[in-house]
């Protein structure tokens, strides 16, 4: 996250990091967020992972304050499967359809235990469509700055503000390919953006008084780049798939 400000993780309490095992640095390494939709899942981005995919080299932990410190508010998870959607792409430059979900399970076979620091965020209404300029939030343990080699060692947040979809298409990214499956957000300043690392996480805004999942961490041209806002994959068109795949049924 560039700019925004240091977060509890009470305030975001949905949030989840993805590691992997690398056996050439023979420990695990953060790769991206994501976002509690139910005790036995996390969604995130497609993006966050590699062609052929093997669940057992990942780990997940909920209610973390810290990316390379372990607390007792934390809550570990092993990864059961890991679904990616199947129209995921990144062929006109930026992502198309990069969501994902991943089945968690402790070593006790239990799912999340709701807590103080670990709660499952509110899936948007099928419709709702927000409308241009609504401040929402941003969340991650990603980088502070384009160029800066190391992730956050603390979890940031950030209010961006939903941009118009002709606009953001016609005008911020007129070279790629916009759908109607992302929405865009930015800061009026471009001082304010998630970066490297925020992929996957959660875009969160408020609506009848909760806080809903509107938006994924997807894509964007560097982080906090004037007339590049940050692109996010659209939550509200995928709950079929969500549900579906949930329910494991196929159709
Ligand atoms: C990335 O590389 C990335 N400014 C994530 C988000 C944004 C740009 C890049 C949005 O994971």
């Amino acid at each position: 996250i560039v700019s925004g400000t240091p977060a509890k993780i009470e305030s975001q309490p949905w949030i989840g990091t993805i590691y992997h095992y690398s056996k050439r640095a023979a420990e695990d390494q953060f790769v991206c967020g994501g976002s509690l939709i139910h005790p036995c899942w996390l969604l995130t981005a497609a993006h966050c992972f590699p062609k052929e995919i093997y669940p057992s080299e990942y780990t997940v932990i909920l209610g973390k304050s810290q990316l390379n410190s372990t607390d007792k508010k934390e809550q570990k998870f092993w990864v059961e499967k890991i679904i990616t959607h199947p129209r995921f792409s990144d062929e006109s430059g930026g992502y198309e359809n990069d969501i994902a979900l991943m089945k968690i399970q402790s070593a006790s076979g239990q799912c999340a235990v709701e807590s103080e620091y670990v709660k499952i965020v509110c899936l948007p209404p099928e419709n709702l469509e927000l409308r241009d300029n609504t401040q929402c939030e941003v969340s991650g343990y990603g980088k502070q700055d384009n160029f800066d080699y190391f992730y956050s060692q603390i979890l940031k947040s950030a209010n961006v503000n939903l941009i118009s979809q002709s606009l953001c298409r016609d005008e911020y990214y007129k070279d790629y390919k916009i759908t109607r499956n992302m929405v865009c957000a930015g800061d009026i300043h471009w001082k304010v953006d998630a970066c490297k690392g925020d992929s996957g996480g959660p875009l969160v805004c408020e609506h009848n008084d909760s806080m809903i999942l509107y938006g994924i961490v997807s894509w964007g041209i560097g982080c906090a780049q004037k007339n590049s806002p940050g692109v996010y994959t659209r939550v509200t068109k995928y709950l079929p798939w969500i549900e579906s795949e949930m329910n494991g049924i196929h159709f």
